[in-house]
């Protein structure tokens, strides 16, 4: 994410601070506050580097607001206080940071989101234990607090939040996991429905396991398409680069199903209690961890006797709504100071209510309305009442509410060929961290791949009316590969009018709403991949999660469908191999790919749309 405020990955600040048990002032100072560094002892022995930022003139006797994180802390007060926490000050928090087991300044080793320890084992350690350890130092060592202390953070720190959170400490009493991942292989950052995330995945191990601090991976071109082109197969990853020396790229070349690994470390059967208040943030356009957010409070809600359990949702990247405005997004306006708004209405209120029984309890629901640039307050998400509407593909790039005619010609197609794949953003791309691209790929103008003879385009005509979508999106894909493995990549994507003026740049814009991928070896089972017979017409289901958009009238619906979407997917080799990991350069071979729209195969996308609506 490029915002200035990184709260999650890419907050590459290396600064060098001497730790002691002693106040000092630099280098985040905040003249309101002591600030104070900690070695804090966790029941291991093993000790974390930790900041603590007390009110110097507290109106009365405050809670702790906790932020734990992987990527640093040094530094990182000042602009946290200056932004993110800005509109909690003034209601009196202390606030306190701290570098987790094994990064940066704090002892330990680090390992990537730690699995839960084994309860049976008194001595074990993870990020819940280390958290309930602080908590309990925290309350002995923070003058003048109130007994209860609040967790939020993004993303890797939303993931710490959300673990802290199913086990928690008894004086945890609000939590806010944003953009946190939940299950790394279903969605989130290392894969999508089991597709691999090729260059988050590479780039991210790099940064994290290469040292203590943030490494940064030198990239030998400037534009990653061609390098991760050029490196071929994936077994050329430990060949050439890693030299199995880091544990997360070595764990996904052992685990390339949905195994006992992956299940194990995915929170998703444990979200079942509402341990403490929880609200739980994502942004539509997060390139990182989507899905994990509306996972996270879908299965909450299902145990929310009390309701405790909170949703919001902006039209943020990553972690968007931790700084500044968040009013445009690349070149898309917003309208509104959305993060100010988020901070402030939202954040700052639930914090308040439950850690100081002030104020209300913030709606069940806040959710941005994309395309129509307004907020929209829920007793329940998705909202009662959406009613499924199915848009069908047909001959010639369209795309209509009828379905199939009988005698329709039968399919569309075009040849993929892994040794020219499709980009899934505009040439150059440049490394994910820090470049400026990384955070608006999914707001970029979806023109630079209309057309490609590999890219097949299904366009309604311009809308009659508004539609509305508030809730699941999916597309039922009838496809047939000449290979024995294959991927199908869908976007849907709002297709601005030629003559639009608000702004005029946005004439004819290709904005994106979703897009994800489907790999065929997966479409009976993750866990056991199975070949596809070549030329067999298969069902494949593409999830395009949950969307809260208005298309209006005017505006166009498009899909565009490929076998391709790099670096960021890596490339499926289109012959079926039994661990895409281990794949050698020789494997990778063209196929030409069929989606067929006839009655019988009636390749749709169907999403969950409302009736118009004016909150
Ligand atoms: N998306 C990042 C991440 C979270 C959790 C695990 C791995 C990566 C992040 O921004 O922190």
């Amino acid at each position: 994410m490029r915002h200035q405020l990184r709260i999650g990955a890419g907050a590459l600040v290396a600064l060098c601070l001497t730790v002691a048990n002693a106040p000092s002032q630099a280098p985040d100072a905040d003249s309101r506050f002591e600030r104070t560094e900690a070695m804090v002892p966790m029941r291991d022995g093993k000790k974390l580097f930790t900041t603590l930022h007390v009110p110097k003139e507290p109106k009365g006797p405050v809670p702790i607001i906790l932020l734990r994180t992987p990527y640093g802390i040094d530094g990182r007060a000042e602009r946290l206080l200056r932004n993110y926490f800005k509109d909690m000050i003034d209601d009196g928090y202390a606030f306190v940071l701290q570098d987790i087991r094994g990064r940066f300044k704090s002892e330990g080793t680090f390992v990537m989101t730690r699995p839960a320890r084994d309860p049976n084992d008194p001595k074990a350690v993870d990020e819940a234990s280390d958290t309930y350890d602080t908590i309990e130092w925290l309350l002995k060592e923070v003058k003048g607090n109130n007994g209860r202390v609040g967790m939020l953070g993004i993303s890797y720190p939303g993931w710490l939040a959300a673990v802290a959170m199913l086990d928690p400490h008894p004086a945890l009493k609000a939590v806010s996991p944003q953009a946190s991942p939940i299950d790394m292989f279903l969605g989130d950052d290392f894969h999508h429905s089991g597709a691999f995330r090729l260059s988050y995945g590479f780039e991210y191990v790099a940064m994290m396991e290469t040292d203590k601090t943030n490494f940064s991976f030198h990239f030998d071109r400037h534009d990653t398409y061609d390098w991760y082109l050029k490196l071929g197969a994936l077994s050329n990853v430990n060949r050439k680069h890693f030299k199995n020396a880091l544990p997360t790229w070595n764990d996904f070349v052992a685990h390339p199903n949905y195994d006992t690994f992956w299940k194990t470390q995915s929170l998703e059967p444990r979200l079942t209690r509402v341990t403490v208040p929880t609200l739980t943030v994502g942004g539509w356009y997060d390139q990182e961890d989507f899905r994990g957010p509306l996972k996270m409070y879908e299965l909450l809600e299902k145990h929310d006797k009390k309701g405790q359990n909170f949703l919001a949702v902006g039209p943020w990247n990553h972690g968007g709504w931790a700084s500044g405005k968040a009013d445009r997004l690349g070149r898309v306006p917003f309208d509104s100071d959305t993060g100010g708004h988020f901070r402030k209405e939202v954040q700052a209120p639930f914090f308040a209510h439950y850690l100081k029984d002030a104020g209300k309890a913030p709606p069940e629901a806040r959710m941005f309305l994309t395309g129509a640039n307004t907020w929209a307050t829920y007793d329940s998400w998705p909202p009662k009442g959406a009613t499924a509407r199915k848009l069908y593909f047909h001959p010639k790039g369209k795309l209509s509410f009828d379905p199939p005619p009988e005698r329709a010609a039968e399919a569309s197609e075009y040849v993929s060929d892994p040794a020219n794949p499709v980009p899934y953003r505009p040439r150059p791309v440049r490394p994910t961290y820090p470049g400026p691209e990384w955070p608006e790929w999914m707001v970029q103008d979806q023109r630079f791949t209309h057309g490609r003879p590999d890219v097949l385009s299904f366009e309604t005509e311009p809308l009659a009316e508004d539609v509305t979508v508030a809730g699941a999106m999916k597309v039922k894909l009838f496809g047939a590969t000449t290979g024995t493995d294959c991927d199908w990549v869908v976007r849907l994507i709002d297709v601005y009018p030629e003559d639009y003026k608000k702004p005029p740049e946005l004439a004819g814009y290709q904005l994106l709403i979703a897009g994800e991928p489907a790999r065929a070896r997966f479409r009976k089972s993750l866990e056991k991949p199975e070949p596809v017979k070549p030329g067999a017409v298969e069902e494949y289901l593409v999830d395009l999660v949950q969307g809260h958009h208005r298309f209006r009238k005017g505006h166009r619906i498009m899909v565009q469908v490929s076998s391709s979407w790099f670096p960021v997917i890596d490339r499926n080799p289109q012959k079926f191999v039994p661990n895409i990991f281990e794949a050698e350069d020789a494997d990778f071979q063209k196929a030409t790919q069929k989606v067929y729209h006839t009655p019988a195969f009636p390749s749709r996308v169907e999403l969950d749309v409302i009736p118009a609506r004016t909150n």
